[in-house]
């Protein structure tokens, strides 16, 4: 039985594009749901932001204010990865739902916080932004695997390319900011934890000669037999491509990195590429929010959760050393906790 009000009121916390993205989600796309806040330490930016979102959105500068708000029931956090965890915890003191944009935090000993304090509260209150659970290309992938139309998956196979790394992006961010969802696809898709990762990078200088090791590949091992190899590349320049195949012992199932139409023309060929991840995961972006408020207003919980937040972070962990030392690292997973047992159809 839900435990919300007919409307939830929902408070978001960064105004930047992806706060922005999720303000217009739930505003025009979601029943039952209007956006009560928006915060930023940019108060003009906050304030663009609300007047966008209807009349008497209230505007904040401090995202404790305004997770404590009595007139805020659930938060959206988009604002830099560092300050994840800091207000996640926050939300969960307040007693509050909250939809927490990947990273769930930047290290494991802060998601391990995290699950200790949903822990205290004995139910799941946080949802993570691994928005590719919901795009509608990898739940065919996840479904044809979970048919045994490929047999038993042995690799996988990612691509990753942004067209050009975040302003103050480190060989490091590279993993925590965009290996992560790999990660994660490559755990959820395969149904198999991470037990090592040999992870090697180049600065390709393609953009600037910072040192960042700005490509990367990562090797992994998984539990149940499989591989996987994934590219990271932060400054491919021409636009934004996720791409991935899954190699079964019968058969393989693919998604080509652009998905759009393809047109031949006076001898040529050509397709158009998305210029980022707004544009690739839009629907995505919108089932992930519908599938949030509805289970909120239902009482429901099934978005990806702090468990696979921890867990990628743990797999980053790992890579990061890999990195670092040069050499392959291994990596134990503990037993999951009760609470994140359960069936969830989207989590799982
Ligand atoms: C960005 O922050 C995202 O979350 C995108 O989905 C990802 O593809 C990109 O690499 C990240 O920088």
């Amino acid at each position: 039985m839900s435990s919300h009000p007919d409307v939830i009121s929902v408070g978001i916390i960064g105004a930047g594009s992806m706060g922005a993205r999720h303000a217009a989600t739930l505003s025009t796309c979601v029943p039952g749901v209007r956006v009560a806040g928006v915060m930023d330490l940019d108060r003009s930016r906050a304030e663009r932001l609300s007047a966008g979102c209807g009349a008497g959105v209230m505007v904040f500068e401090d995202g404790r204010e305004l997770i404590r708000h009595g007139g805020i029931d659930a938060v959206v956090i988009t604002t830099p990865d560092e300050t994840h965890a800091g207000l996640v915890i926050e939300c969960l003191e307040a007693g509050k739902p909250v939809f927490c944009e990947k990273p769930l935090a930047t290290t494991v000993e802060e998601a391990r916080r995290i699950l200790d304090a949903e822990a205290a509260l004995g139910r799941r209150m946080v949802v993570v932004g691994f928005m590719r659970r919901y795009d509608p290309s990898h739940r065919e992938v996840r479904e044809a695997i979970d048919s045994g139309a490929i047999g038993r998956p042995v690799l996988f196979r990612g691509i990753h390319r942004n067209a050009a790394a975040l302003p103050g992006t480190t060989s490091e961010s590279v993993l925590v900011n965009s290996a992560v969802h790999d990660l994660d696809t490559a755990r959820w898709l395969l149904g198999q934890e991470i037990e090592e990762a040999y992870v090697s990078g180049v600065s390709t200088g393609a953009r600037s000669d910072d040192g960042v090791l700005d490509l990367q590949m990562i090797q992994l091992r998984l539990g149940g037999g499989c591989l996987a190899d994934i590219e990271v590349y932060v400054n491919a320049g021409y636009g934004y491509e996720v791409g991935l195949e899954v190699v079964g012992d019968s058969g393989t199932v693919s998604i080509a990195p652009s998905g759009s139409s393809m047109l031949r023309r006076q001898r040529c060929v050509g397709r158009r590429i998305e210029g980022d991840w707004l544009e690739r995961f839009d629907a995505a972006y919108v089932l992930e929010m519908q599938r949030w408020i509805g289970d909120l207003h239902e009482g429901n919980f099934t978005g990806p959760d702090a468990w696979d937040g921890y867990v990628s972070l743990a797999a980053v962990e790992c890579c990061i050393s890999s990195l670092n030392s040069g050499s392959p690292q291994s990596l134990t997973i503990p037993d999951r906790p009760a609470l994140y047992e359960g069936i969830a159809e989207v989590n799982r």
